[in-house]
Formats: C-alpha cells, structure tokens, sequence
C-alpha cells in the first residue's frame, strides 16, 4: 500500500511495481492492483479521511510513505507511522527535479515516525527503482503464499 502526499509520485511508483506501461489512470480513489494499493494523496491530507488509510493497510503487507523531494509541503501528522501494524517503508521520490531536497524529505519521514533505511528514488532513475522495488520483493503477493 503506497500513501503519500498529493503528486509525490504515488501512481508513478504503483505502475512501475505493476511493470505496466505507465499511462495508468489518475483518478482520486485508492485502486487495488495485484501487486499494489495506490491511494489518493487527498486522503491523507484530509484529518477525516486518514482513518480510511489506516483501515485499508490491514489488508496489506507493507505501507509505503512517500516523501516528495521536490515538495515542500509537510502532510504526515508527526509519527502516523506508528498507526500501521505492517511494516512502513520511507521513500523519498522526485529526486531528479531540479529543486528536489532528499535531506528535507528524509527528516519528514523521520517526523512521521518512520525509521531509516529510505530509498531515494527517481523514475527516470532505474538503479533506484531496482533497488527499492527489491527491498518490497519479500512484500509481494506471491512471495508470500
Ligand atoms: N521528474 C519526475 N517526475 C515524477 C516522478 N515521479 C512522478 N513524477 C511526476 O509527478 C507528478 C505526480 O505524480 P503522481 O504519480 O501522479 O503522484 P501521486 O502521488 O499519485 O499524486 P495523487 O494521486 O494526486 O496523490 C506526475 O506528473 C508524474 O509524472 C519522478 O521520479 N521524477
Ligand atoms: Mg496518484
């Protein structure tokens, strides 16, 4: 299960976990796909929503937290990590873009309660994309049968 905050690279990540072609459809709902749970960045930025968000992860095994390092924006509450009872994985994506600050975005994961290691990532990077997309090998449906 992917949450983030709105345009952090939600969807982006989500089709690349699926290998689909990445013209999947942005549309505000979540969407369960066989390897992922996409949600909508505005569920997590409305307090009455979040409650949504941490229902659903039951049904999966690992949440991913994105952090934007192009974003400056901050919309975890401190420590919403903890309201998982899976495994939380901190990501900080977008950082190819030209105002990305990887620093600024680790120390919100940090606020939000989720603990290092966190995997930098850019689409446009595939080394990174390898690597996170190993660390959540264990994490897939198969693996787990
Ligand atoms: N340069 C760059 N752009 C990215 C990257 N990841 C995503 N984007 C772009 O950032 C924008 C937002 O990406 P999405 O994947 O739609 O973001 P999201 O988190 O799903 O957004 P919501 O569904 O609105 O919450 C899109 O235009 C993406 O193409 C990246 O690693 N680098
Ligand atoms: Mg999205």
């Amino acid at each position: 299960m992917i949450i983030g905050p709105g345009k952090s690279g939600k969807t982006e990540l989500a089709a690349f976990l699926e290998n689909s072609s990445r013209q999947i459809r942005r549309i505000p709902n979540m969407v369960y796909r066989p390897n992922t749970l996409d949600t909508p960045g505005a569920y997590l930025e409305s307090p009455w929503m979040q409650s949504h968000l941490i229902a659903a992860a039951q049904d999966a095994a690992c949440v991913v937290m994105t952090a934007d390092a192009a974003g400056k924006r901050e919309v975890y509450p401190p420590g919403f990590a903890k309201a998982f009872r899976v495994p939380v994985i901190g990501v900080v994506t977008r950082c190819d873009l030209p105002d990305a600050d990887r620093e600024a975005a680790r120390r919100q994961l940090v606020r939000a309660g989720v603990r290092p290691p966190f995997y930098e990532i850019s689409v446009w990077d595939e080394e990174s994309m390898k690597c996170l997309q190993k660390a959540l090998e264990p994490y897939r449906p198969e693996a787990r049968r």
